[in-house]
């Protein structure tokens, strides 16, 4: 399988909350239904096993929509499944090391909140980079990236760059004039009370953005 060009325009990244499989996997499938361009399974304390046969599941939901698989920080886990890629931060193996263990195929995402470490990962062998958090958000604890450190690094790589973090329905127009590859959401896809109806929204929104790469 050679590597594909993504289209990173709506990325759902997940969260299994409270919910049951079945709920977990009815949402996956009800946003890869409604138009989400890739999915990022993520999951932060799942075992081993558990997060494997999940991703077989989630990769057999995603294979159906034609819908690119990445995984979060687990590249044993990305090669167990053959996902279509990976996405590591900073605590994970170094970019260059993910880079030669997934061979040149596989798609490498890197989160990034600073110019310097963009070039850095973008030199090390990533495809494309995630900056954030753009605002506050619960589900993950982590620092705000100013809107102007997001600018620098899109013109400062070459490599498609996708903005997560607290983003909404309600605030994707913030993203109006950035030249943006996507954008990324977890709580506002997987906790809305209508996920077809949500996503649809937000892909008519999102692909209406003039500055949308
Ligand atoms: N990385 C930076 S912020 C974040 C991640 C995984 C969480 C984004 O979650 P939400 O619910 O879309 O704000």
């Amino acid at each position: 399988m050679t590597k594909q060009p993504i289209d990173y325009a709506l990325y759902l990244v997940t969260a299994s909350y409270d919910y049951s499989e079945a709920h977990f996997l009815q949402i996956i499938r009800e946003a890869c239904d409604a138009g989400v361009t890739v999915v990022q399974l993520r999951e932060k304390t799942a075992s081993t096993r558990d997060f494997y046969e999940l991703a077989l599941k989630v990769k057999a939901i995603t294979e159906e929509y034609g819908i690119p698989l990445i995984i979060n920080d687990r590249l044993d886990i990305c090669l167990a499944v053959d996902a279509q890629g990976l996405h590591i931060g900073d605590e994970e193996l170094p970019v260059a090391v993910c880079r030669k263990l997934l061979g040149p195929d596989k798609i490498l995402g890197v989160s990034a909140k600073t110019l310097a470490r963009a070039q850095e990962a973008q030199a090390e062998g990533a495809d494309y980079l995630g900056v954030g958090a753009m605002y506050p958000t619960k589900t993950k604890e982590t620092p705000i990236t100013a809107f102007a450190t997001l600018e620098a690094i899109i013109q400062g790589v070459h490599v498609p760059v996708v903005a997560i973090g607290g983003v909404k329905e309600a605030n994707v127009m913030d993203f109006q004039r950035v030249p943006i590859h996507g954008l990324c959401m977890v709580s506002e896809i997987m906790q809305a009370d209508n996920v077809t109806g949500k996503v649809r929204r937000l892909r008519q929104k999102i692909l209406d953005l003039p500055g949308l790469q």
